[in-house]
């Protein structure tokens, strides 16, 4: 038996006439230099050893490969490409086995695409998810792929990015067999040794024929490309795929791989692969908060949820799709049948859809139960109150938990953006009490702000991030102030927004503006569809507190006087006739704004779409540097985390923060002083980003852990 350390991460060893090839280059053997090195010498091992009759390549650790190294984009390439380890690898002499487990995705599939038989057992998941990244399979994936299943099945798993299960892609022709037991690496060693015993030739995935059908295959291409227009809202790489897979039906192999390399060059180079690419590593890195590193999580098996209102309803369908079991607590019958009834009308829902059977209903529902008496929360791990916004109902609600609840119980409120220090005051134990800022509808929203006040323990914030990884959301450390991270910010770029609407452009231009920009909505549907009477309460209570030297606009006030409240009552910004879910432009609406115009003097201006947009960012981008410079929001990432889930920022611009460093900096600080000529009160630089361009850094710098 001969053993080789070709490299710290490539590392070969003979058993029989197999050259197992192991890839470990934890945590998930993505294809850096090293591996692409060693991967390539290792043919050569194989190929220069007369005693190899067969390469198998398999990953250690949980997966097989996750595919290129993301961190390396960007940077000079290192040779070997991977498109060249790739061709090495179908060129190679000896049969070449890949033997997958866990992923094996991107440029990892694109891999086993390169070996000649491919074999992955039951934990296997595998696709080609690059278009999640802004790129296109740039190893062969765009050629392999296509002629081995064939350009329909090629197409969808790689304009979808999704995962295929291994049985899926047995079925699909993309792996030639299902290992029976969980250990790739003896599963695949035997295949090897049955295809040397059988003398079983080289099979190149570059000669297979799944493109013959050239009339269905055409059909495909067209199929794709009218669907992709339609639905692709922007984005770059879609549509250079669809080229890309048109290529391997129009040219030789070889000709294909060269555009296939062009084309992915040019996604390389565009800011959505930038965007993209930062909002992958930046929701991981929003787990990585000081109290997840320092702290263990508590117990987390059942919860209570203290309201069964919209808010508190859509929690409990969280929760119970989680498999906890959930106590709620309402006033009287009444109430409580509301909430129950609120979590039955989600998944009545879903049964309607063909979702979900009556049956699966039923057993999620027996895990819910509901009481008026507080005193049924006395052994939850974990309570979650969701009652009306009012500094003193929470804190009688809170109350109550402290008399009631077991020691050690997290108790936690989903306040928008009370005083959560005050809340934890009023109880005898601050060191349970945090802040869950869940986002509506809450079963369905990723989001979670984990609001952090200052006598906190560290384990229980540790509990807030468990919770939100059992509920597949996404979680952000927020500090506690007026609105936390995102309503915070929501509340001054939604200002800009009226103070153009009273300037001149209509909340049309303006919502058309933010679309195009890439949100599937703009901020007056948005708020027709929250409804406006929330916010009215809001504006009417903070009246007395107002600067009175800040502009305000009325118009919003007009409308809500007049009931207009949105979607639910048929008419706010947007007439919604019927009860219809997209509103029209109502003409009553201008009336008013320009009645408004009148009386606060205004003469109207038009707006471009770009000044709409530099003044809608600039005055995200300038309130969340404030965030981030008084320690609300840990780093830049974090808003730009907290706006990709909670607010529809498109995700291929990164987030506002990363958003404003692709702008440039100077650029955004020049626009707010440009803007201050005219209303100096409202738009003042913030002191973070007015000191990051005096010294020549951007958002990004800021994001480092550690
Ligand atoms: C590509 O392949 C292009 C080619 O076609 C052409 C090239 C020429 N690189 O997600 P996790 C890190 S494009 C570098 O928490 P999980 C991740 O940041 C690529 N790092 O684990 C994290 O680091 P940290 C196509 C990577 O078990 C750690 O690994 N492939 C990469 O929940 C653990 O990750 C993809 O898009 C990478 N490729 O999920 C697959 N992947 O601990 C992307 C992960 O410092 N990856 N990291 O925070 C995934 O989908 C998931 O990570 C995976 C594991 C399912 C594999």
């Amino acid at each position: 038996m001969a053993f080789d350390a070709l490299s710290e991460v490539v590392k070969t060893e003979r058993q029989g006439g197999v050259l197992v090839v192991t890839i470990n280059n934890p945590p998930v053997n993505a294809l850096g230099v090293a591996v692409r090195r060693g991967l390539a010498a290792a043919m050569d091992v194989a190929e220069a050893d007369s005693a190899v009759a067969a390469v198998l390549i398999v990953g250690a650790g949980r997966n097989f490969i996750a595919g290129a190294d993301i961190r390396e984009f960007g940077k000079p390439p290192q040779p070997p490409s991977l498109p060249e380890v790739c061709s090495r690898i179908e060129n190679c002499a000896k049969p070449v086995v890949a033997a997958i487990h866990g992923a094996a995705l991107g440029g990892g599939l694109e891999v086993a695409l390169s070996a000649h038989y491919r074999l992955a057992v039951s934990s296997a998941k595998l696709g080609l998810p690059e278009v999640l990244l802004g790129l296109l399979p740039g190893s062969g994936g765009t050629q392999r792929g296509p002629r081995l299943i064939g350009a329909k099945a090629a197409l969808d798993l790689i304009l979808s990015g999704r995962h295929a299960s291994a049985k899926e892609a047995f079925a699909l022709g993309l792996i030639d067999r299902l290992g029976e037991g969980q250990d790739a690496l003896a599963e695949g060693l035997a295949y090897a040794q049955e295809l040397v015993a059988g003398q079983a030739p080289v099979r190149r995935t570059r000669d297979a024929a799944a493109l013959a059908d050239t009339e269905a295959s055409r059909a495909a291409v067209d199929a794709a490309r009218a669907d992709t227009a339609k639905k692709s809202r922007g984005l770059f790489s879609p549509m250079k795929i669809i080229e890309a897979v048109e290529a391997a039906l129009a040219l030789p192999f070889d000709e294909g791989m060269a555009l296939e390399r062009k084309l992915f060059l040019q996604c390389i180079d565009s800011p959505q692969r930038a965007g993209l690419i930062h909002a992958f590593f930046a929701e991981r890195e929003v787990l990585k908060a000081p109290e997840t590193k320092a702290a263990k999580p508590r117990q987390l098996d059942s919860a209570g949820i203290v309201g069964g209102g919209t808010m508190g309803a859509g929690i409990a369908v969280a929760m119970l799709d989680a498999g906890m079991p959930v106590t709620m607590i309402e006033r009287d019958e009444p109430s409580l049948a509301r909430g129950r009834a609120h979590v039955e009308k989600v998944y009545d829902g879903l049964i309607k859809k063909g979702r979900m059977t009556p049956e699966a209903k039923a057993a999620l529902m027996a895990r819910f139960s509901g009481a008026m008496s507080y005193d049924a929360l006395a052994q939850v791990d974990i309570v979650v109150e969701a009652v009306f916004e009012d500094l003193a109902v929470k804190k009688a609600v809170f109350a109550e938990l402290d008399r009631v609840c077991k020691p050690g119980a997290v108790l936690a409120t989903n306040t928008s953006y009370l005083d959560i220090d005050e809340i934890a005051a009023s109880t005898s134990r601050p060191g349970d009490v945090v802040g869950l800022h869940f986002f509506s509808p809450a079963n369905i929203m990723k989001l979670l702000e984990i609001v952090v006040p200052a006598k906190v323990s560290a384990d229980v914030v540790a509990t807030g991030f468990e919770l939100a990884k059992k509920l597949k959301k996404v979680p952000v450390r927020a500090g506690v102030c007026d609105g936390f991270i995102g309503n915070r910010i929501l509340a001054v770029y939604r200002q800009a927004a009226d103070h153009m609407m009273e300037d001149g452009a209509s909340p049309y231009d303006i919502d058309a503006a933010v679309r195009n920009f890439g949100y599937p909505m703009g901020p007056f549907q948005v708020s027709d569809l929250a409804g406006g009477d929330i916010g009215w309460a809001t504006r009417k209570r903070k009246a007395t507190t107002r600067d009175p030297k800040a502009r305000y606009v009325q118009i919003t006030d007009r409308l809500c006087e007049r009931g207009w409240f949105g979607q639910k009552t048929q008419r706010g910004y947007y007439l919604y006739p019927e009860g219809a879910r997209t509103g029209q432009p109502d003409p009553e609406v201008l009336a008013i704004i320009e009645t408004e115009r009148e009386r606060a003097g205004i003469k109207p201006r038009a707006f471009t779409e770009d000044e709409i947009m530099r003044r809608y960012m600039a005055a995200m981008v300038n309130e969340g540097a404030n965030v981030v410079h008084q320690g609300i929001a840990l780093r830049p990432l974090d808003v730009d985390v907290t706006f990709l889930y909670g607010y529809g920022f498109p995700r291929h611009r990164g987030g506002p923060m990363k958003y404003a460093d692709t702008v440039g900096l100077p650029q955004v600080l020049a626009d707010i002083r440009e803007f201050a000529k005219q209303d100096p009160l409202f738009w003042q630089p913030s002191p973070l980003l007015v000191a990051l361009v005096e010294r020549g850094a951007d958002f990004a710098s800021l994001n480092q852990s550690e």
